[in-house]
């Protein structure tokens, strides 16, 4: 029996690529300082909130002549949030680079996400089990959760635990919530003169957690290259059979990064943007009107097929949607310990109680929904009060919307086509792929950079790769202040410090290649059929990164 496909043991094999100066050896750097740096927000509020690690520099490495003795150290790993591809080599360059200082450091992985740290449930790393784990897809490493670190019990419980394994410095690989918990636990244990840093590391197929210095987190360039494959393969399906209208849900929580990455990988006739819907205060019923206007011509040019590529967080975007989530997010923080709620006999009764609760403009908007969206809008918050909108079939919401209208159309005159339609999620699909070979490098450097930062003695920072579209030895390996990405938002009906999510600009770049191009693709089947993500072979095939990377790159370069 085997026990390793080909692909994997090929892959095992592979050796990522290293930014030169990091290249040239962890004891051979020298730490360069910038400027102070502030919250993109409300910055008395976060000063005030984390005032032993706010205000730092944004930093960089370069090659020093003289060689740096490392001090042998032990290091603990989480991985957290949502999986992404390449996690494992952001352990294997961590690893490496802990090793290559110092042969008796040890690097310690907590398992399960953050709860690993505070209960104390962990591995140490040895040669032999890293090497299983180098240049594949998931987290299944040491697993991963979704935990919030923020209880003065939590931290002492992570402190008691680091002394226990003469750990100085812990490592999160996660998310803007993650990170946001890697900012808290850094300044807690500056605050309570530890001697333990923190470092984050930026993870998320979302692409949401990126500025000047983070131009994207790791995993983005893999999925969206999954979803593009696959939406590619539909639209071949679609142009052949020429029967249906097929709805995709594209993954990514909040920002429509992802959907619109793929979007210009394949071209497909209908892309909605949530940003847009928001600046735009489109409501339900004219992104009805807006899809139903391309249903229709189409079919007029006998083309009863076509697809529709929706992001996954639109539905907190439409600005009814909005109140009405915000409202419930509140009143379910309440019913969640609610008698009557919690004992209601059917899910009606538990409707009737929330629209009960709910403002009156709200609680129309509630229950004019299809009783299956009711529902899923009622599922748990995640850990950091999300609503999970991963559970929230709005493709099936937005397929039965125009099948209604088409419908009244029809009896108008104004339609003569005939719509039949099948609705996909693609999420999970992407999360855990082999990571491309540009994340495979991306994030071995992020993990290797993220000990050069430990070893220069810093906390409270994110590991920071720069000037990705050149190649990878011209890469510029640093560092930036968690704080420096912060402000206060609402979760769980309070104001809170947290990372700012980076939204697509609308008069980005980006966008605006959509937007120049998506009426022609809309009745012009213009459709491109990415493929299968490639690791060997031409690198204008196997190396080349995402249009958003590219796009904003050359933005930046142009501007420079
Ligand atoms: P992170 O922000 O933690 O990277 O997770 C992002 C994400 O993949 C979203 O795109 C999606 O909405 C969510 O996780 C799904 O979460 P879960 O894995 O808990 O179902």
């Amino acid at each position: 029996m085997k026990t390793l496909s080909p692909l994997q043991i090929e892959r095992l094999k592979y050796q990522p690529k290293l930014p030169e100066c990091l290249k040239k050896g962890i004891n051979s750097l020298e730490l360069v300082e910038g400027s102070k740096t502030e919250s993109v927000r409300d910055q008395e509020q976060i000063k005030e909130l984390f005032k032993n690690t706010y205000g730092k520099p944004v930093v960089s490495f370069k090659n020093s002549i003289s060689l740096k003795a490392s001090e042998a150290r032990h290091v603990g790993v989480i991985l957290s949030g949502g999986q992404a591809p390449g996690g494992h080599n952001v352990i294997a360059g961590l690893y490496d680079a802990l090793k290559q200082a110092n042969s008796s450091n040890k690097l310690y992985g907590f398992l399960g996400g953050p709860s690993g740290i505070i209960d104390g449930k962990y591995i140490e790393f040895t040669d032999e089990f890293m090497d299983k784990y180098r240049n594949t897809g998931g987290f299944d490493i040491i697993g991963s959760g979704r935990t919030k670190l923020e209880t003065e019990e939590q931290f002492q419980k992570s402190l008691a635990v680091c002394k226990n394994l003469g750990i100085s410095a812990v490592v999160i690989i996660g998310g803007d919530d993650s990170n946001t918990n890697a900012a808290l636990l850094a300044e807690w244990f500056v605050k309570n003169n530890t001697g333990i840093q923190v470092i984050g590391c930026p993870k998320t197929i979302d692409g949401d957690l990126k500025n000047e210095q983070i131009e994207i987190s790791f995993g983005f360039d893999t999925a969206t290259k999954t979803y593009a494959e696959l939406i590619g393969n539909i639209e071949r399906d679609a142009n052949s059979a020429k029967k249906y209208w097929h709805f995709v849900k594209i993954m990514g929580r909040s920002a429509s990064h992802v959907a619109l990455e793929a979007a210009l990988q394949t071209q497909p006739n209908i892309t909605l943007i949530s940003e847009e819907v928001e600046e735009k205060k489109m409501s339900l019923d004219s992104i009805i009107s807006y899809m139903c206007d391309i249903i229709v011509k189409r079919a007029n040019m006998g083309k009863n097929f076509g697809i529709a590529v929706i992001p996954e967080g639109l539905i907190e975007f439409i600005p009814e949607m909005k109140s009405m989530i915000s409202n419930l997010n509140d009143i379910m923080a309440t019913l969640e310990n609610d008698p009557d709620f919690v004992n209601a006999t059917t899910i009606r009764d538990k409707f009737d109680i929330v629209e009960n609760r709910l403002e009156s403009a709200n609680a129309k908007v509630y229950s004019s929904l299809p009783i299956l969206i009711k529902g899923q809008l009622l599922a748990d918050r995640d850990p950091h009060g999300n609503v999970q909108v991963s559970k929230i079939e709005t493709e099936k919401l937005l397929i039965e919307m125009i099948q209604e209208r088409l419908s009244e159309l029809k009896l108008q005159g104004e339609y003569i086509g005939k719509f039949s339609a099948q609705s996909h999620f693609f999420g999970y699909e992407g999360r855990c792929a082999f990571p491309s070979n540009f994340d495979a490098d991306y994030c071995y450097s992020l993990g290797f950079n993220a000990f050069a930062l430990i070893n220069f003695g810093l906390t409270g920072y994110l590991s920071s790769v720069r000037n990705l579209t050149a190649p990878a030895s011209q890469w510029i390996a640093g560092g930036i202040p968690l704080t420096m990405m912060m402000n206060m938002e609402k979760r769980h009906g309070e104001m809170k410090p947290v990372i700012q999510k980076a939204l697509v600009k609308l008069d980005g770049p980006v966008f605006k290649q959509l937007e120049e191009h998506r009426e022609d693709w809309a009745l012009n089947d213009r459709y491109l059929f990415p493929g299968a993500i490639q690791y060997f072979g031409p690198s204008c095939v196997c190396d080349v990164t995402t249009c958003t990377l590219q796009l904003e790159r050359a933005k930046t370069l142009a501007a420079v």
